[in-house]
């Protein structure tokens, strides 16, 4: 006789520790009823079917976007509140200039009074997750308490969350803890607080992306690049993407840029087609964790299952695989809506908005259809070009790291630095103009170091130590460069023609990492010449090319300055070898008598 399969172990009772934590987290917030996460297909379903009957979701046009879903945030709710964001530790010094700062006691009574209560009449769910492959030793998890279905929807589409993650979580000792409530969305009442030493994020009064979903940004930068330096690995904001030559030779790149530049369009390139025989594949669009190997390489894993993209630009032309990607089964955050009921948002070259990311009848008067920042939220395997080693436990081994940012002038297209520590010197000197991911004034150039700005937990003068530390322990680094595809000419036109074109700049590096490539010193680093990038077929004129390989030795004089009274900021805990870096840079920009990109 057949025996009934036995029932699964109820959540609540797997793991001690998280049923202590939620009954604590209960007693404070006091929800109607809690809900633990199992994490399959069919609760995301059962929950997207909640929110559709709540209104909070528009179910979008069932044949053209099957499965999807639009949502519309608090109009006073749309992006990351980076002056409300703190890292809370004992020393001031410990989260360093970089971050906004309370005394971590003090942090906690305030979310207490915040918390109290605020879940009253709300469901309490509970998203044990897992950041990285369940089965990798890369891998960490963490638990978040949340109000908002929403949120739990997104978590369980952009981490591995539920049962698995739950009983891996049973085994460690450890779990970072990440408390959510929506509150009243009152600006005056938003908070993200982070305790590092203690692993917990408590953040309340925004539903918002980077301010919610407590896996993104709180736990897999800010917490995990304090637990990374503790380690001995890094916790970055970079995409990992594989370059596949036509020899059929797979290399790894991982690329540090600020928000809202081009990250997921890199990670998903389509090869241009005068280079025949290449082929991209994503492993990650915009976190890296990388580990120094057994082997003396740096091996990155990608702690998200899932991306959550920035929407306007995105199109056939800008990102194919992208805009084929998100045809279904995916949640859209304050797009536009069509008559017909297909989200809709700046840079689609068909369709017109009927209702902008409010829910109003759309009026230009009012600005963009869609919200400069809307977003989608989309399972990777739902990408077309998703590489099969996404998933490997040990993860991939990282030929080369990019740098780059939003630069108008200064930065050429690409340079290489002369070795680890001058990469890391050559990191921490991004700057970048702002975008809309994050609340403030977009277009401004600010410094964003490794475009961790808003994302490294700790004082950068002890991480790029850390980073030095890292280098030093390897035996087989990756080669370290800067890149800037926004370049632009005295009339404000963009120099280079970015998306697929840039596989021409990445296959110029891996040629350097294979030794094969030339490069010439232009005091700032190592540039190639006009010549040594393929341009087979490439619409640029020799004129641009030789500006976008130009280094301005005045404009960089100005930038070293600038430079150095940034990194003096940092005082005392500045390495010494950022200086001595930083003054050989000088020593050679002062020592380059002609535009050297275009000599020999
Ligand atoms: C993001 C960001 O959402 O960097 O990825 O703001
Ligand atoms: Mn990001």
């Amino acid at each position: 006789m057949a025996t009934a399969s036995p029932l699964p172990m109820p959540l609540a009772r797997l793991s001690r520790p998280v049923a202590d934590w939620v009954d604590a987290v209960r007693a404070l917030t006091q929800p109607a009823e809690v809900y633990w996460c199992e994490g399959t297909e069919a609760e995301r379903e059962e929950l997207t079917a909640r929110l559709v009957r709540s209104g909070e979701l528009t179910r979008l046009d069932p044949v053209q976007f099957p499965g999807c879903h639009l949502y519309r945030s608090h109009p006073a709710d749309v992006a990351r509140v980076e002056q409300l964001t703190y890292i809370c530790t004992r020393s001031k010094d410990d989260a360093g200039p970089n971050n906004n700062w309370m005394e971590p006691q003090a942090a906690h009574a305030k979310m207490r009074e915040l918390f109290r209560a605020s879940m009253r009449g709300r469901t309490l769910y509970v998203i044990p997750y897992c950041m990285g492959p369940l089965d990798s030793p890369l891998a960490r998890c963490g638990v978040e308490i949340t109000d908002s279905a929403y949120v739990a929807i997104n978590m369980l589409i952009m981490t591995r969350a539920g049962r698995p993650a739950l009983e891996r979580i049973a085994l460690e000792d450890t779990f970072v803890r990440g408390l959510h409530s929506t509150g009243e969305l009152d600006p005056q009442r938003r908070f993200i607080m982070h305790f590092p030493e203690e692993l917990s994020i408590e953040s309340f009064g925004s539903g918002y992306g980077g301010n919610a979903l407590l896996g993104k940004k709180c736990h897999a930068l800010r917490i995990a690049s304090w637990q990374a330096r503790e380690e001995g690995w890094l916790a970055e904001h970079m995409l990992i993407v594989g370059l596949q030559n036509p020899k059929g030779e797979t290399h790894y790149v991982a690329a540090a840029f600020p928000s809202a530049c081009g990250k997921t369009n890199l990670a998903m390139l389509i090869p241009p087609e005068s280079m025949p025989g290449w082929k991209v594949f994503t492993v990650g669009d915009d976190i890296a964790w990388l580990h120094p190997g057994a082997d003396g390489r740096l091996w990155a894993i990608n702690p998200e299952a899932g991306y959550f993209g920035v929407l306007p630009g995105t199109n056939r032309e800008s990102n194919r695989n992208a805009y084929d990607m998100i045809r279904r089964d995916t949640l859209f955050t304050n797009t536009a809506l069509t008559a017909d009921n297909r989200p809709w948002w700046e840079g689609l070259p068909a369709g017109t908005p009927h209702t902008d990311w409010q829910g109003r009848p759309f009026d230009p008067a009012r600005g963009p259809a869609a919200h400069p920042n809307s977003r989608f939220t989309v399972s990777a395997r739902r990408n077309p070009c998703y590489s099969p080693h996404a998933e490997d436990p040990q993860g991939v081994p990282i030929s080369a790291i990019l740098f780059g940012g939003r630069r108008r002038e200064v930065a050429p297209l690409v340079y290489e630095a002369r070795d680890w520590s001058h990469g890391v010197l050559v990191g921490a000197s991004v700057a970048s103009e702002t975008t809309a991911a994050a609340d403030g004034q977009v277009g401004v150039v600010r410094r964003d170091p490794m475009a961790m700005q808003p994302f490294c937990g700790y004082n950068f003068a002890d991480y790029w130590r850390h980073w030095l530390a890292v280098g030093a322990k390897l035996a087989r680094p990756p080669r370290l460069f800067h890149v800037n595809w926004f370049r632009r000419d005295p009339q404000g036109r963009f120099l280079w023609p970015g998306f697929g074109e840039n596989l021409r700049v990445l296959a110029w590096m891996l040629d350097r990492c294979a030794g094969k490539a030339h490069a010439i010193d232009g005091g700032i680093g190592l540039l190639p010449r006009p010549k040594d990038l393929n341009t087979a077929g490439l619409r640029v004129s020799p004129e641009e090319l030789r500006a976008l390989l130009s280094v301005d030795r005045e404009l960089w004089q100005k930038e070293v300055a600038e430079l150095r009274a940034y990194l003096r900021g940092f005082g005392e805990r500045l390495p010494a070898q950022m200086w001595a870096e930083l003054e050989k840079t000088a020593a050679a920009l002062g020592g380059v008598q002609e535009s050297p990109a275009t000599g020999e």
